[in-house]
């Protein structure tokens, strides 16, 4: 017997991968709906060979709901979420209402699996931000061999992290640049994507960083170890699909780097493709539609006592959302659900 699973937020982004995702990994589901707002009531999506009709959230009664992935953002999270919770289902949310809260779980599969038991305090998992998540996939097993002292992480995010209004956008502004007569200006306080780089994601903080640095700095804390000191850059790339990240790392203890080429080599959720050679290295444009988190240019940091850096890349709908969801429902299934 399998699983009944909802899917909210079935019409964006990360919603469709969700859908797309637990059709490609056979996710053992007797029954999926497919949950979206009253605007895109009876819009359909895809499930592997299915057509889903969307149904109504707001309307919704997910009293038998085994698992709901949710993809629908803070706010309208804090109304649902916990009605589902409430009525019995574990919530898998792919938005950052709950990540902070002590008692709710942060998962990443490879990284921190026996905090899954945490859900029965509410019922509710917290799933990273994507640029987060790939890059603990990578920082978990070196930190287990060489203790990280120091993470200094820039990151060039693709813009459907922000959203399809975000790819149109880019789309947009980049046939205006080409297209005569198609020309168009950037909205109000923001700035032109198309063949620029943007190092502002998400709200500033008093400190000068942004939001999205303060929680790739939080969430490495409370996933891998609250002692791992991080300082990111989040900077927002003309790339449709796929977060690349250059992250610079300093340990407690000697790693030579082929020891850790050989420890990224073997670790779960990770592939390493790393030739010194042109070609030999992972671009955003090869990990879309891919599981894995990539690793190129690995190298030794010789400025400091015990320096590592690499180039790390994934798709950021996949591992970065929907995958890293996904692979929870099915941990949350394998150790505490025991069906399918
Ligand atoms: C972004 N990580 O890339 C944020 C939210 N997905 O915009």
């Amino acid at each position: 017997m399998g699983y009944r699973v909802a899917v909210a937020g079935a019409t964006g982004n990360v919603g469709r991968e969700m859908l797309n995702i637990l059709a490609e990994r056979e996710f053992p589901a007797d029954e999926v709906v497919a949950l979206a707002s009253r605007k895109s009531l009876g819009t359909e999506v895809s499930y592997g060979d299915k057509t889903l009709k969307t149904k109504d959230l707001d309307t919704f009664d997910f009293g038998g709901t085994d698992i709901a992935l949710f993809a629908i953002g803070s706010g309208p999270t804090k109304e649902y979420a916990p009605k589902a919770a409430r009525a019995g289902a574990v919530v898998i949310d792919n938005s950052s209402l709950y990540r902070y809260e002590p008692d709710i779980p942060l998962i990443v599969p490879e990284c921190n699996p026996d905090s899954v038991e945490m859900f029965k305090n509410r019922n509710i998992i917290a799933n990273p931000n994507c640029s987060t998540a790939q890059m603990v996939v990578a920082l978990k097993p070196l930190h287990d061999r060489a203790r990280i002292k120091r993470v200094v992480v820039s990151t060039y995010q693709s813009v459907s992290g922000a959203g399809k209004d975000a790819m149109d956008e880019l789309w947009t502004q980049t046939k205006g640049l080409y297209v005569p007569g198609q020309e168009v200006e950037p909205a109000k306080f923001t700035k032109q994507i198309a063949f620029n780089v943007i190092p502002h994601i998400d709200v500033f903080m008093e400190d000068g960083s942004t939001k999205e640095e303060w929680k790739m700095v939080v969430e490495t804390k409370k996933i891998i170890d609250p002692k791992i000191r991080v300082h990111a850059t989040c900077v927002r790339v003309p790339v449709f699909v796929g977060h690349s990240e250059s992250v610079n790392v300093e340990f407690e203890e000697p790693l030579d780097e082929d020891e850790a080429r050989e420890i990224l080599r073997e670790a779960p959720g990770l592939m390493l493709v790393d030739k010194r050679e042109p070609g030999g290295y992972v671009t955003p444009v090869e990990c879309v539609g891919e599981f894995a988190t990539y690793i190129s240019r690995l190298r030794t940091d010789p400025t400091v006592e015990n320096g590592l850096s690499f180039w790390c890349v994934s798709d950021n709908l996949r591992k970065g959302a929907a995958l890293n969801a996904v692979q929870i429902a099915e941990l949350v299934g394998r150790r505490c659900l025991k069906k399918g």
